[in-house]
This record gives C-alpha cells, structure tokens and sequence, in this order.
C-alpha cells in the first residue's frame, strides 16, 4: 500500500510498472492498489503519460494514478470499510474506495479505452455504476439487471471507451441505500480530447453527500430516508471543508455532484457563474445565463464557471441554512422573544447542569461552552477573523488573492481588507421613529390596525425585570 503523497514522490511510478495481461483467475495482473489515508486535498495529478489533459482538485480528496497497459489505461479501485475524518475531532466510520469516502477522483480524456478492476473488501456485495457515462449495457453496474454483484473478496473487470466529456460520479448499485448512506460515491471527469473555448485555470471537484450520524457515535444510520443531520461536501463538514484557493481573475471551475436524497442550493458570494456543464455534457454557450445560486437535484451534476475577479474570502455553501449546521437534536422549540431567566434559575436548583438556550436566537449555540459528546462537532461554528463564522455542513469559501502563484492552491490564510472597506459601527445619534405615510399614496391602502402589536410575553416569565 502507498499513500498518494508518496506516490507523486516516486515521479513516473505509474509509467514504471510493467504492463501485465489481464488474467481472470489470478490477482497476479492487478494494477498496484493506491491507498490514501488522510483527507488533505491532494494536489493535481499531471497526467504521466496517456493524452495531456488540465488536471481537477478534488478538495479534500486525490484523483486516482493509472498505468498504461497497451494502451488502456487501468485503474483499480477497493470498496473497503475506511476511517473519514470529517472534520477535526470527529471521525466517522464510513465505506468507502481505496481508504477514503469518497473515493479517488478518476480522470480520463475523451477517447480512452479504460479498464477498472474493481476489488469488494466490504462485507456484503457491491457493483459500480458509472453514473452518466455511455458504455455498453453489460458494463453499466446495475446488481441482478446488467451483472450479478461483485462477492466479497472478488474482484470485477470493467472496460469501456470514455465517449464523452463532461463531470460523471461513480457509486455502488447493489443495497445502494445502505452502501451510498455509508459514503461509497466517486467523482469521475472526462477532459475533452481537443481545446474547447471553456478551458479554465482552476478546476475543482465536489461529491455532496449526506449522513445521519449521532452525536457522540461514528457510524452513519443507514435506515435515514430523509432525516439526515450531517451535510457534506467531499464527505468533510465546515469547518472541515478546504478553501477553493484561487489567482485573482482566474477562470474558475466547480463541478458538482449530487448524491444525496435532497436538492442543494449551492450559492457563490461576490461574483456571478454560469452553468457550464451539466449530467448531459457541455451547455451551449448560448445557453447559459448569469446567476449566483443554481440547485442541484439530486443525482444530478453541475459545472459552474467564473471569473475571480473580486479578491476576498467569499463564502460558498448550500442555501439551506439547515445544511450549513451540523447534527443536533432538532426537536428544540424556538424560544426567541421568551425570557425564562426566573425558569431557569428554578430548573438550575433542581438540575445544575440544566442549560436555557437560544432565547436571544440561535447565534449562542456558537459560542457557548456547551459540553459535547466524544466525537463531535459543534452545531454551529468556526472561526473566522471577525469571531465566530456559525455554521456547520455544506458552507465553504473562495479566496480569491492577487498574490496567489499559478498553479498553488495552498490556502493563502484570511483576506486582509483594505482600509475602509469593512463595514463599522456607527456611533453618531439615531433620528427620531416616524410611521410610514406611503399606506395613504397606495391605490390598495392597508386597512387601519386598531392596537399596536405587542411582543410575545409569556406569564411568569417576564416578572422578573
Ligand atoms: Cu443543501
């Protein structure tokens, strides 16, 4: 076994090995199996040898190396139990490919002849589907349709010309419930055999999954059809997600995947993108129109495009404030407006550790020393310059910076704000109220309310200031 950092140590490693027969009775023929035991965002894989092509980052994640064998490139993949860390101090217990969920990005040009070999280290069995590709129906991984699953210990043969370019996924079509809840889900890009005017400068991968994980345990609860409380981007939860670490007006791509079992909003702050790409391929340029969020469905992939034209930390998440949280209970009444200091000074005599939460709103579950369970993340957190960031899940950033080298996708730390250019307290005087006289001008006046509305009070509660 061989991490990938080693892996790209040893230059030309993939070109080295000696090129084999395929055998179907004997694991003598089998590509070296590349493992990967971190969750750091690996940087790209040049291609080695094999047609040229601009490589993806797969934040988070790697791209798997191949070796040529008469010219079919053969990659081998492993469904395998994996350890994930999916953020610092919680590590879950998922399934996943050659150590990892997801599993490695595969990258191959339009035109290739590839092989995967694919060996089931998992205790029941699986089959892949190449979601997206077109490939003869044998090879399409469908469990009892298209092949029997591949048993445990055994290893499977799939071969197939990529016929077109665009972003596809990979993922199990055997007990997919319970394998995909578990993690086991790949990115897949097929670069274009010839230049194309989208050609971009960064070009990014995200698998989004989700998992029901309790606070305090590691293995996701694979019965969950849509109660999901982990939302993540590469199988990795803010603040766990790396940065998209961009030059200043580079042309920026973000492919997205979608294998979870609800939509995602996915927002980019500060700039306007295009959708390039979807599950068909390419748009056409005369196609695409400029917006800041697009939603993607599930099994469903999108490829977005811009110019990092803005520098900054610009946030990038999902648009659904419950996807950029991570697990908690969420049977929690809304106590905003409710002042139960008096109940809970009489709770706290009974119960010491009895903990009042969220009457001010929910921004305090961010700060406060809320003891947690082993193995958890906080529900809302972060920190960014300005204090905490309160969020949790599918939530990101782009930093885009002037003084970012070509070809570095390190994260060049927090942005440093020209002078002036943050917004500040105001501290002058506040003018006096005065009631709106626009009701009078409309042609659809409002009718006259006779008491003013009063705030939620709640007997008892409130006596006490
Ligand atoms: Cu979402």
């Amino acid at each position: 076994m061989t991490s990938r950092r080693k892996f790209l140590s040893q230059a030309g490693i993939a070109s080295a090995v000696a090129a084999t027969t395929v055998s179907k009775s004997t694991l003598a023929g089998l590509p070296e199996i590349v493992h990967q035991d971190s969750a750091d965002t690996m940087p790209p894989l040049v291609p080695p040898n094999g047609r040229h092509y601009h490589p993806v980052v797969t934040p988070n994640g790697w791209s798997l190396p191949w070796r040529m064998n008469k010219g079919v490139k053969e990659f081998h993949l492993v469904a395998e139990p994996v350890l994930r860390e999916m953020a610092e101090d919680f590590t879950a217990h998922l399934w996943g490919y050659n150590g990892q969920s997801p599993g490695p990005t595969i990258e191959v040009v339009e035109g290739d002849k590839v092989r995967i070999f694919v060996t089931n280290r998992l205790p029941e069995h699986t089959s892949v589907h190449w979601h997206g590709q077109r490939l003869p129906n044998g090879m399409d991984g469908v469990t009892g349709l298209n092949q029997p699953g591949i048993p445990s210990g055994k290893t499977f043969v799939y071969e197939f010309s990529a016929r077109r370019h665009g972003t596809f996924m990979y993922h199990p079509h055997g007990d997919e419930m319970t394998q995909m809840a578990m993690g086991m889900m790949g990115s897949w890009v097929t670069h274009p055999k010839e230049h194309t005017h989208d050609e971009v400068d960064r070009d990014f991968c995200i698998l989004l999954s989700g998992f029901d994980i309790d606070p305090g345990s590691a293995t996701p609860k694979v019965m969950t059809m849509l109660d999901f409380n982990l939302w993540a981007w590469n199988s990795r939860i803010f603040p766990g997600i790396d940065s998209l670490n961009v030059r200043h007006n580079d042309k920026v791509r973000v492919r997205i995947g979608n294998l979870t079992m609800t939509n995602h909003p996915i927002h980019l702050h500060g700039h306007e993108f295009v959708v390039s790409g979807t599950d068909g391929g390419p748009t056409k340029p005369e196609s695409r129109w400029p917006e800041v969020t697009t939603d993607v469905a599930v099994g469903q992939m999108r490829q977005i495009d811009f110019l990092a034209d803005e520098e900054g930390d610009w946030a990038f998440h999902c648009h659904k404030s419950h996807h950029t949280m991570n697990a908690m209970g969420h049977d929690v009444p809304t106590l905003i407006g409710v002042d139960h200091r008096d109940v809970a000074k009489q709770i706290t005599d009974l119960i010491p550790d009895y903990m009042v939460m969220s009457e001010r709103g929910m921004a305090d579950m961010a700060e406060m020393e809320m003891p947690l369970p082993d193995n958890t993340v906080p529900m809302m957190t972060g920190e960014g310059p300005f204090g905490s960031v309160e969020m949790g899940g599918m939530f990101s950033m782009v930093k885009v910076r002037k003084d970012q080298p070509k070809g570095d996708y390190s994260d060049p730390g927090w942005f440093k704000h020209p002078e002036g250019t943050v917004a500040f307290e105001y501290d002058g005087p506040m003018p006096d109220i005065k009631r709106s006289s626009n009701a009078g001008n409309s042609s659809m006046p409002r009718a006259v309310k006779a008491e003013e509305p009063t705030m939620v009070k709640v007997t008892g509660a409130a006596k006490g200031h």
